[in-house]
């Protein structure tokens, strides 16, 4: 099958011209006068810390640092410690979410969900400290009970940083940055950050770490596990994205966002016959729900439920005409769906208290009677189905397969089968090169990138005899253009080819959503458990790249796999890049410190070539670069 030669907004650009004129969007706005990003701002040195300026400041020249004399790396590490504070929290309030739902499922006080994965709650357990051996109700109530008070910890260190291998750790130590409780590192940043607090640029972005671990080791790494043990370890399955997976005939619901608890409500109840029968009454043969963001990622990792669109076809999902309703939880949902959705008889409902946008409808959702709050919201979607202005809809034909569930567990399985599951063979085939090393692409995309970074990265990757793994919204981009699928296999290296004939599976690997990216550090720590590449992370021929990042979600991600020792290259534009002191101190000085570095690339053969020079370096320092 022919493969789409466009994963970025513009292949719906059919879509757009509908709605030119009548609704303004973000592609048009990003072109608009006066919407060109500010430049100092942009290069993190706009301090608006407190109310004497905002001051705009330039490295080097005296006149001009903060009223209150702040240099130009003050400035852009604060800010960029905020960025991280700001991603940490994100995860993090999205990870206490999920823990509270699950307190309330093994209490016996939410209907509907249960426990799905009983091993991964005995291991998730005993990580927390726990003993894995007692019954599983009673563990289940004190995993609970432990999990919530990860975030609210004020001494000693998260539990999970025990996870990492002991070389880290020891490293962790002794640079102070082991995280203690989320909430703690969140708050101490915001503090270091204010007006008069740490003015040290090295200290400031020493201290990010610590935040930022508290973010991947934490929040995002409790949101997965919990998310797995009550909804399920992703396997893999397949799948279909892009526009064209909206139906004409039947009442279409995107689920958008980030927490899959909604989404997964709606998926039960929008099975359930009184549903089906509902949405037949109106005229639809049935319900179709559809992904967008990490939202979708979730349930599509998890139940194979297709996914509409990444973050920058948020609008034009809407602009099919074809949509009931856009249901939204949490993050990444931009404001405009609401103007855009009034064109047509579409409703945006919010769900989450903590989330409400002007213009839509708030059904707020009930943890504790899941099913009841998703068939509420599946009835006022139903309801919009005969609104639907038949003549105004079109739905694209543009849609891929793709396989995706690629978590940590399916990965052990696949390569070295369910009864010796283990990264062995993975880590013989990059010893013995068949796989050069491993690259992640992960984070958003973006208005301003004109580029198809992602893709043409992960080909030129795939190309080289990389094994790349993916998520987040660059999943949904490349999954657009096929690359998702084993039909892509022909675009691989020989040699890496030849591996993944022998297990079926995909030349790029989803593994989920962004809190998923916390797969990617347990699967680095196995590839060091299981030996052959060294004892740290920092050792393993890795590299991590968000080539098109945009939410401060983002930068906390780079950061926690900058401190945990993987090198991350970011573009094309970078928070920090008007201070070159602050810039260098990510480069050089935490290479120094965790052995990875922040690296900056403009376009994609400056990313693809710093990644796999960084991944040969690696192996020539473990003498495997034959
Ligand atoms: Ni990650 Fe996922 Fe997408 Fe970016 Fe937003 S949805 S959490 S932040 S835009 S990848």
């Amino acid at each position: 099958k022919a493969r789409q030669d466009c994963g970025k907004c513009l292949i719906n650009q059919d879509v757009y011209e509908r709605i030119k004129g009548k609704v303004l969007t973000a592609p048009e706005r990003v072109n608009k006068r006066g919407m060109k990003p500010c430049l100092f701002g942009k290069g993190g040195t706009c301090c608006n810390v407190c109310h004497m300026g905002p001051c705009q400041i330039i490295e080097g020249v005296e006149e001009m640092r903060g009223v209150c004399g702040a240099t130009a790396s003050t400035v852009a590490a604060r800010n960029f410690c905020r960025m991280v504070a700001a991603g940490t929290a994100t995860h993090s309030d999205h990870g206490r979410g999920i823990a509270e739902a699950f307190y309330s499922v093994v209490h016996n006080e939410a209907e509907d969900f249960e426990i799905k994965e009983k091993a991964k709650l005995r291991m998730v357990a005993h990580y927390l400290g726990l003993d894995r051996k007692k019954p599983i109700k009673e563990l289940a109530k004190e995993v609970a009970v432990k999990a919530l008070e990860e975030f609210g910890k004020q001494h000693g260190r998260l539990a999970f940083l025990s996870r990492a291998p002991e070389k880290r750790q020891e490293k962790w130590r002794e640079l102070g940055v082991e995280s203690r409780g989320v909430d703690r590192e969140v708050v101490e940043l915001i503090h270091r950050t204010t007006v008069g607090v740490d003015q040290d640029y090295r200290s400031l972005l020493k201290a990010s770490i610590r935040c930022a671990l508290a973010d991947g080791w934490g929040g995002s790494m409790l949101a997965t596990e919990l998310q797995d043990i009550l909804f399920g370890i992703p396997q893999p399955i397949k799948s279909v994205v892009n526009l064209g997976v909206l139906k004409e005939d039947m009442v279409n619901i995107t689920v958008h966002g980030h927490e899959p608890e909604v989404a997964e409500a709606l998926a039960i109840a929008a099975q359930l016959p009184e549903m089906i029968k509902e949405a037949q009454k109106v005229g639809a043969k049935g319900i179709n729900l559809a992904g967008i963001c990490c939202t979708g990622n979730e349930v599509l990792m998890r139940r194979g439920i297709p996914i509409a669109g990444s973050f920058v076809q948020q609008e034009i999902a809407l602009a099919t005409g074809a949509v009931e309703a856009m249901v939204v939880d949490v993050q990444c949902i931009m404001q405009n769906v609401t103007t855009v959705a009034e064109a047509y008889h579409t409703a945006i409902i919010t769900t989450s208290d903590k989330a409400k946008i002007e213009g839509a409808i708030h059904i707020a959702f009930d943890h504790h009677k899941p099913i009841e709050s998703a068939k509420n919201i599946l009835r006022e979607a139903i309801a919009r189905f005969p609104k639907r202005d038949k003549k105004d809809v079109y739905i694209p034909k543009k849609k891929m397969d793709v396989v995706a569930g690629f978590s940590h567990e399916t990965i052990l399985y696949m390569l070295g089968g369910r009864f010796r599951a283990s990264y062995k063979p993975l880590n013989e085939n990059i010893i013995n090169g068949r796989i050069l090393g491993v690259a992640a692409i992960i984070g958003c995309d973006n208005f301003r990138v004109k580029e198809k970074l992602h893709i043409e990265i992960a080909k030129e990757l795939i190309a080289n005899n990389v094994l790349v793994v993916v998520t987040g919204c660059a999943a949904s981009a490349i999954g657009r253009d096929g690359l998702l699928s084993p039909d892509a296999l022909d675009l691989a290296g020989e040699s890496y080819r030849e591996v993944l004939e022998a297990i079926g599976c995909p030349p790029v690997l989803h593994m989920g959503s962004c809190v998923d990216n916390s797969r990617i550090l347990i699967a680095l720590t196995e590839m060091v458990h299981t030996g052959g590449l060294g004892d740290d992370i920092d050792e393993l021929p890795v590299v991590g790249s968000a080539p098109e990042w945009m939410s401060e979600k983002a930068i906390a991600i780079g950061n926690y796999f900058v401190g945990s020792g993987t090198t991350v290259v970011f573009g094309p534009t970078f928070p920090t890049e008007n201070s070159k002191i602050a810039t260098n101190y990510l480069r050089e000085d935490f290479n120094q410190m965790f052995g990875a570095s922040w690296r900056i690339a403009r376009n994609a053969s400056e990313f693809v070539s710093i990644m796999i020079d960084h991944i040969r370096k690696k192996r020539e320092n473990l003498g495997i670069d034959k």
